[in-house]
């Protein structure tokens, strides 16, 4: 690396970009400048990289959503540029961490399937494997989260408002998507995905919608101002902004736009790349592996059969072969309200061509179960079109791959078991399990550096960072008492930078000796934040009964967004709001006990939140969370789970040990047996405690503001609601056995020795938990590529 050819093209950008000397910049601009500098040395390699899987059969990972959050320190991380850009910075009197501060996340996912795509993509490049993104860029990503008077209030993300100085537009290679009622342009914006060591660089490739036409000139002239811009409007809403909504299906005709836009434009893309390369279409999936992540972009399927048999006129069987030899699907839950399902009038309305296409692939299916000796009477089960006239996209998916695969043991079993059963006994060889797993360059190297450094220092290398596996070697100085030390003044060096965050961010202080407990993901029922929050309250009433009570100060740290029409999760967040304010006017309290709610959760928040935490709570009814990662990135830290024996959380134990972490509650099995006859009554009533929190939600201890979040809120567990059980998610039923392990945690926190045994425990045993390990196996099993060095 030229580190004075660094300097020269961030004084050149600064001059051209923005007429300004380097000094005169604003920390806005410098961090555009030398981003863009980085680009200059990142691009020569990035069309080396390209050009080494020339002719090589690729794979492709189509999803919605890819969560990046931010770029700039992972890329001067993984191109090893650290220092000398330090020295650099020095030099000029920048000061790295306020330019850090300034990048905007790219938050264009939800949750844990968006920053999944993120960690494959950091894995695939490190492994040196061609795996590239396509999705769409949002022009505003996830909405940015205020609390006011405790209730959520959101506002657009605006992330692109000082420039993306990472991705390059490539107008070239536009292309065109066609709906019933309207041709849109598709230009792909492309990103450098630099794998650790700077080796191979790939792409993830997002579109950008726009307009044929950018003015109706006549209108204009005509004076209909509105009119005029009409088409151009139409076309840019459609990549305008990413849906909020984590579970719950939007039968939203723009959803739907989004998803054949990018799913479209990137088959086109592929095609057209192809042939020019190549006479015919017949070896396509000979070079092309495409994973859809979750049904989201199961469009293609359809799509590409257009493709192949109205423009390439293969015949239909020919193509159906070509389609399911390219195709994968990763199914990322089982919440029916969560399944995919398209009203047929709107498919027909927007893409007839399309759903005529699905039409026939439904017949077809009918003919192959016919073939297979499934009775007629059972064939309604397997329909894509269902009867009551939408198209299923997860039996889509999955008649048109060759792989379906869950996201965690448990979650496959689940799905071969139960959810997709009878898809099973038909295809039992397309189903395979791929535990998911997170990038420890982003979640410990970059995140955690001086925990990174103490794991080099004692294994003598610094493998580990593209071979985490190596850190199992650790596990012998889980009885020493000097490295043990160490780690625990390493926790206590980020829970003090957490604390300093914190105080700015949120105004509050925390004591960075007290147990940091902490729960952050989108706020769900199923997760099952409430049942932290009246275990909190709860403790807030015993320690008010008895003051001498014997335990370690806690920390309670929330961070999630709800989606803004989900109001029962509203309803949870104001009732988290509530409780700190309680617990806060509370001096007989609020020295033992304290709640923080870590405003507008992101990638950039939990990088500084899972290096600090001493508890990780893990908590969802069993059987709900298709696999968890936020769990995995906790361990990587040495954080100890309380947690149920759900998604990824028993592998988690297996590896670490359940002596080593806090197992309670509910088991799959159990549920099953007790569901039908559940009484959430005779907890409530029976349970010590449990009534007294219950009732704060009605008795006026808190305030809803006149929303009545709070009735709604209590009723949906004692009494059910119009469309669920009482107590669905059976909070009151495992409240107790949490409590229980609420105690052990903090009694357990007072030996600080083995404590942090119980940590080291975890940590080196979090290999299995690499996206590399799940990667090389997504690439060994289902993508059949091979890496290039
Ligand atoms: C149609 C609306 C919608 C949007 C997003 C439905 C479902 C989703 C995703 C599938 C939700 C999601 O992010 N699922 C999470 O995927 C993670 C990665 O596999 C898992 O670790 C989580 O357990 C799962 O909830």
């Amino acid at each position: 690396m030229d580190i004075e050819n660094i300097k020269k093209i961030m004084e050149i950008e600064a001059l051209v970009h923005f007429a300004k000397n380097l000094n005169e910049c604003n920390v806005h601009e410098k961090y555009f400048v030398l981003s863009k500098s980085l680009m200059a040395e990142v691009v020569p390699r990035w069309n080396k990289s390209n050009n080494k899987f020339k002719g090589e059969r690729k794979a492709y990972y189509f999803s919605a959503e890819f969560l990046m959050g931010r770029a700039l320190s992972n890329n001067i991380i993984n191109l090893s540029f650290k220092s000398d850009i330090l020295n650099l910075l020095d030099e000029l009197g920048m000061n790295f961490n306020n330019i850090e501060e300034a990048e905007e996340d790219a938050a264009l996912g939800n949750g844990g399937l968006g920053r999944l795509a993120a960690c494959f993509l950091d894995s695939a490049a490190t492994l040196d494997y061609p795996l590239y993104g396509y999705g769409i860029r949002y022009q505003y990503g996830l909405f940015k989260q205020a609390i006011e008077d405790g209730f959520q209030i959101e506002t657009a993300d605006n992330w692109l408002e000082h420039g993306d100085p990472w991705s390059i537009e490539n107008r070239d290679e536009a292309v065109i998507v066609s709906y019933s009622d309207q041709n849109v342009l598709a230009i792909p914006f492309d990103t450098p995905i630099i794998g650790y060591g700077g080796n191979t660089i790939n792409t993830l490739r997002l579109w950008k919608s726009e307009s044929l036409v950018s003015l109706d000139f006549e209108k204009f002239n005509n004076y209909e101002y509105d009119a005029s811009v009409k088409q151009k409007n139409d076309a840019e809403n459609i990549s305008k902004v990413l849906y909020p909504n984590d579970m719950d299906r939007e039968g939203k005709k723009l959803r739907l736009r989004q998803q054949y836009f990018f799913v479209s434009a990137s088959l086109q893309d592929l095609v057209r790349k192809y042939k020019k390369s190549h006479t015919t279409i017949n070896d396509f999936s000979k070079f092309h592996s495409i994973q859809l992540n979750d049904t989201h972009p199961a469009v293609a399927i359809p799509e590409l059969m257009r493709i192949l048999t109205i423009q390439e006129t293969i015949e239909w069987d020919k193509a159906w072969q070509i389609v399911t030899e390219t195709f994968s699907y990763t199914n990322h839950t089982i919440l029916a309200e969560a399944l995919e399902e398209w009203p047929i009038e709107l498919y027909k309305e927007l893409l007839p061509n399309i759903y005529k296409i699905i039409e026939k692939i439904n017949i077809k299916l009918k003919e192959q179960l016919i073939h297979k000796g499934i009775s007629s009477k059972n064939i309604y089960q397997y329909e894509i079109i269902s009867s009551h006239n939408n198209i299923r996209m997860a039996y889509l998916s999955i008649y048109g791959s060759h792989s379906v695969n869950g996201v965690a043991r448990l979650h496959t079993e689940i799905l071969k078991d139960t959810q997709l059963n009878n898809w099973y006994r038909i295809y039992p060889e397309k189903f395979n399990n791929k535990t998911n797993g997170i990038t420890q360059r982003r979640w410990l190297l970059l995140s955690n550096p001086e925990l990174s450094d103490l794991i080099t220092e004692l294994l003598g290398s610094d493998g580990w960072i593209t071979d985490l596996k190596q850190i199992k070697v650790l596990e012998k100085y889980k009885d020493d008492e000097y490295v043990l030390n160490r780690f625990l003044d390493i926790k206590n060096t980020k829970k003090k930078q957490l604390a300093e965050y914190i105080k700015k961010h949120e105004g509050i202080e925390i004591d960075p000796n007290s147990l940091f407990d902490i729960q952050i993901k989108r706020f769900h029922e199923y997760k099952r934040q409430f049942l932290n929050a009246l275990h909190i309250l709860d403790l807030y009433f015993r320690i008010k009964e008895n003051p001498n009570l014997d335990r370690v100060p806690q920390t309670f740290i929330f961070g999630g967004k709800a989606a803004p029409g989900y109001f029962r999760a509203k309803a949870i967040i104001k009732f988290i709001n509530d409780i700190k304010n309680l617990i806060d006017e509370d001096p007989d309290v609020r020295d033992k006990l304290k709640v923080v709610f870590a405003t507008n959760y992101r990638v950039t928040y939990g990088e500084k939140l899972f290096p600090a935490a001493d508890l990780s709570e893990q908590i969802s009814t069993a059987g709900k969370e298709a696999s968890g990662t936020g769990n995995m990135k906790f361990m990587l830290n040495g954080a100890l789970t309380i947690g149920t024996y759900d998604g990824a959380n028993v592998e988690i134990v297996e590896e670490a040990g359940e002596e080593n972490n806090f197992i309670f509650g509910l088991r799959v099995e159990d549920i099953k047996e007790i569901e039908d006859s559940y009484d959430p009554i005779y907890y409530y009533e029976n349970v010590e405690g449990l009534k007294r929190v219950m009732d704060t939600l009605i008795d006026g201890t808190f305030n809803d503001a006149g929303t009545g979040f709070y009735r709604e809120l209590y009723d949906s567990i004692i009494h059910g609601s119009h469309n669920s059980k009482p107590d669905a998610y059976f909070i009151l039923k495992d409240f107790e056995s949490y409590r229980d392990a609420q105690i052990k945690a903090n009694t357990a926190y007072k030996d600080k020795l083995s404590w942090a045994k119980m940590c080291w425990m975890n940590l080196v045993n979090a290999g299995k938990f690499s996206s590399d390990r799940t990667v090389e196996d997504y690439a060994n099993e289902i993508w059949h590529i091979k890496k290039h060095k």
